[in-house]
């Protein structure tokens, strides 16, 4: 029986230190990682996915923390992926994340991971996407994903998650002005954060005008939620916020879709992502080929062709052997 064989039957067991050692496998794309997904991507599709967004500070990793201790209340199991886009670091990274969420460090109904890899497969989505079905698959209920507002990865974030909780707080100006383009496209629901200080009834006052100048464009309206995770308050809310936006997602059927677009765009966009790939490790063919057209000596449709057939013929047989 080889490693990988003893490995999927711990994690099919439920042992939680199999699921750490697949996911390293899955982020750091080892070859391996691709007989991983064969066995277990049939298992994936049963959890439900949030993500939470916002920018540095605004207190989503307190939120995800309260978020999961009602969940375990209820007798759910929480898998969390704590995503910061700026940091090379991944695994045991983000130390303070780990700190906050301390309170469930010994609760085996949640698993806690970090990640901060850039530049992988097909981009941080896709690493995340990775981790995320392998939590799924390891039969977590809820997988909350935590990404840092910044940039692609926090729009992207939608690609992953079925709910998405965009998290803002007062004090940061006029909330017109801080919404980035993009934000209001993604959220499903507001949270408003750190209601314990002033200026928390504005913000929220200010996300529903804005809400309310997209008028009936929406079928689902965003719920604003006030939430302090110093106590708590209003924590229950945003679950109760989340559950309703997926009860709307399954009676509109809009779940099933998202998540049969989800499976079909992932595997269109690796697709893309190996014939990218193919071209830039074969640039020692190709180059001269593009010179060639760059002198006319080659129309643009012929040099397209050849470097086609030529990155066919060479990546047929390697194919077999996997992507990576
Ligand atoms: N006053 C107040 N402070 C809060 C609240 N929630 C979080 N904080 C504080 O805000 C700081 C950041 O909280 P985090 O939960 O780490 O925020 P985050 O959004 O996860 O931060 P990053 O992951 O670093 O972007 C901490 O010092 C928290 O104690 C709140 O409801 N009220
Ligand atoms: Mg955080």
């Amino acid at each position: 029986m080889n490693d990988i064989t003893s490995l999927l039957e711990r994690f099919r067991a439920g042992d939680p230190r199999a699921l750490a050692r697949l996911i390293s496998y899955l982020e750091n794309e080892e070859a391996v990682g691709e007989q991983i997904m064969e066995e277990i991507y049939s298992l994936t599709g049963q959890a439900y996915i949030v993500g939470i967004t916002g920018s540095p500070g605004a207190g989503k990793s307190s939120l995800v923390d309260r978020l999961t201790a009602l969940l375990r209340q209820k007798g759910e199991t929480v898998g969390i992926i704590a995503v910061d886009p700026t940091s090379p670091f991944t695994g045991g990274a983000l130390l303070g994340d780990r700190i906050r969420m301390q309170n469930h460090a010994t609760d085996r109904g949640v698993f806690i991971r970090s990640m901060g890899t850039r530049g992988s497969l097909g981009g941080l989505a896709h690493t995340t996407g990775e981790v995320v079905k392998a939590m799924d698959a390891f039969g977590f209920s809820w997988i909350i994903v935590e990404t840092v507002g910044v940039g692609q990865a926090e729009l992207d974030i939608m690609h992953v998650a079925d709910t998405t909780v965009v998290v803002l707080t007062p004090g940061a100006g006029d909330a017109i002005q801080t919404i980035k383009a993009g934000i209001m496209e993604i959220a499903d629901v507001f949270a408003i954060n750190k209601c314990d200080l002033p200026g928390a009834n504005k913000i929220a006052a200010e996300v529903e005008m804005m809400l309310d100048m997209q008028g009936d464009r929406l079928t689902w309206r965003p719920p604003v939620v006030k939430t302090t995770t110093l106590d708590g308050q209003g924590v229950a809310d945003l679950l109760a916020a989340i559950e309703k936006h997926r009860q709307h997602l399954l009676q509109d059927k809009t779940l099933g879709e998202r998540r049969w677009f989800r499976a079909r765009n992932e595997t269109l966009e690796l697709t893309r992502y190996l014939w990218q790939r193919m071209i830039e490790q074969e640039l020692d063919y190709i180059n001269p080929i593009l010179d060639a057209v760059a002198r006319r000596e080659k129309d643009p449709y012929r040099g397209a062709r050849e470097i086609t057939r030529y990155l066919l013929e060479k990546y047929h047989q390697k194919l077999d052997h996997g992507l990576k």
